[in-house]
């Protein structure tokens, strides 16, 4: 949602939104609900939050933003405000947090959801630039579904009996060409227009390219096993020297949850890897090392963003590769339906103008970019959002995963993560240069 909100009569803003919100509580209920008390209060991997953390964690920004500050009510439980801010106490030290245990926590998040439900319909949703399009309950269901995919996250690193299941992605399709050519030129990167667009895409700002090659779709498992089969992983030529001290003392080998017989386990479920999947799991330094074996190189966030959004014909750059319109089950593998990433070449409706696919849903793709601020940016509504986070320190990945919900990604949005994380569902096309 989106420029669409924009033409809406006031009502129909506000049952659009309350049915996000539903749809984002649903998905994360759904995740909590899965698995007993002693799996929610259990940290399965020092990345990641206890998933009864996350959930309570959703209904505190949502009590903040929307209770307290949009609606200027009553705190709900102002004593656990501490407990529950992600920049107090760092994930692998939350389990020894007082938190509130499972019951508690959906106690409490339903208590602050009626609430929020009461300020959405009495709160008019203009005059203050908070609730303008009805952003801050925009920015509230975009935290829940981001938490919702970090949820996801630590259940495909939970051990155990599975639990979740899905059914088959669609089949995929070869690409006529392996490679689109970008001509270059100027083109309009992030946005002004987008209601529910967050500070660090905005603003809208005119970015010149030169020309590049781009891949038409994500490297697949099938390619990206071709690396491992050449000893790339053994080969200091492909690596950069902290690419390579990383490979070295964090072993690796393979993507994560890759096993040596050609299987993989997801969500508990061991099975063969798909060759025509993109591979997912990946780390930035993989991803690089793969691009360099290739004789290629990552694209630059901007030639990402050419690629998903220009239409060479109107000049314009659209709001996602398809167009204007919000996605729906027929664009892209996104909000988690099938599970894990489809085939390329399964959503041909989500092709951009210039020929390219996939660049919404599966993976998310690393770019080699860092993550930096938009000339222009302005810090809203708060800094720990985006702006603590600019620097050297992290790479921007783009086009949203599988797991990622249609409300929480456009070919604007802008997510970065440390260069070696790969238990996010992170994967890559490569570029080159003409
Ligand atoms: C934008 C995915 C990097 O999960 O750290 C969640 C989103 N911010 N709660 C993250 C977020 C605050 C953020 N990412
Ligand atoms: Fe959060």
């Amino acid at each position: 949602m989106t420029i669409d909100a924009l033409r809406h009569s006031p009502e129909q803003l506000r049952a659009r939104i309350a049915a996000e919100l539903e749809r984002a509580r649903n998905r994360s209920t759904g995740l909590t609900d899965a698995v007993d008390g002693d799996d929610l209060v259990r940290q399965h991997s020092p990345l990641m939050s206890p998933l009864v953390w996350d959930y309570a964690h959703i209904g505190s920004q949502e009590e903040l933003w929307l209770v307290r500050d949009v609606g200027g009510r009553e705190p709900v439980r102002p004593d656990i405000d501490n407990i529950y801010d992600a920049f107090q106490t760092k994930r692998a030290d939350r389990p020894s947090l007082p938190m509130l245990n499972p019951d508690e926590a959906r106690v409490y998040v339903s208590t602050v959801r009626d609430k929020a439900l009461d300020v959405l319909e009495h709160t008019p949703l203009e005059g203050r630039r908070l609730v303008e399009a009805g952003f801050a309950f925009g920015m509230i269901v975009q935290h829940e579904q981001q938490h919702v995919e970090t949820m996801l996250a630590t259940h495909q690193l939970r051990q155990g009996p599975a639990v979740l299941d899905a059914p088959a992605p669609p089949p995929g399709a070869p690409a006529a060409e392996t490679e689109v050519y970008v001509p270059g030129g100027m083109f309009l990167m992030g946005t002004d227009l987008d209601p529910w667009a967050l500070d660090n895409e905005r603003p809208a700002h005119a970015v010149g390219v030169e020309p590049y090659w781009i891949d038409t779709d994500p490297v697949t498992n099938a390619q990206y096993a071709q690396f491992i089969a050449d000893g790339g992983y053994a080969d200091r030529r492909w690596w950069t020297p902290e690419g390579w001290a990383h490979r070295s003392n964090a072993e690796l080998t393979a993507p994560q949850f890759w096993h040596d017989d050609g299987t993989r386990t997801r969500f508990g479920h061991v099975e063969p890897i798909p060759p025509d999947e993109p591979v997912q799991h990946v780390c930035w330094y993989e991803a690089d090392a793969y691009a360099r074996w290739a004789g290629k190189r990552l694209p630059t966030e901007a030639e990402w963003e050419m690629a998903a959004r220009y239409d060479p014909e109107s000049g314009r750059s659209l709001r996602y590769p398809w167009g204007d319109e919000d996605p729906t089950d027929e664009h892209a593998n996104l909000g988690g339906r099938y599970l894990q990433p489809a085939p390329v070449g399964a959503f041909p409706k989500g092709t951009s103008p210039l020929g390219v696919r996939g660049l919404v849903g599966d993976v998310w793709e690393w770019t080699s970019s860092d993550f930096t601020p938009y000339p222009g940016f302005a810090m809203f509504p708060y800094p720990e959002y985006s702006e603590v986070f600019f620097g050297p320190d992290y790479k921007i990945l783009r086009g949203g995963s599988w797991a990622a919900d249609p409300a929480a990604v456009r070919a604007t949005f802008r997510n970065w993560d440390y260069p070696i994380r790969r238990q996010i569902f992170s994967g890559f096309r490569c570029a080159r240069d003409v």
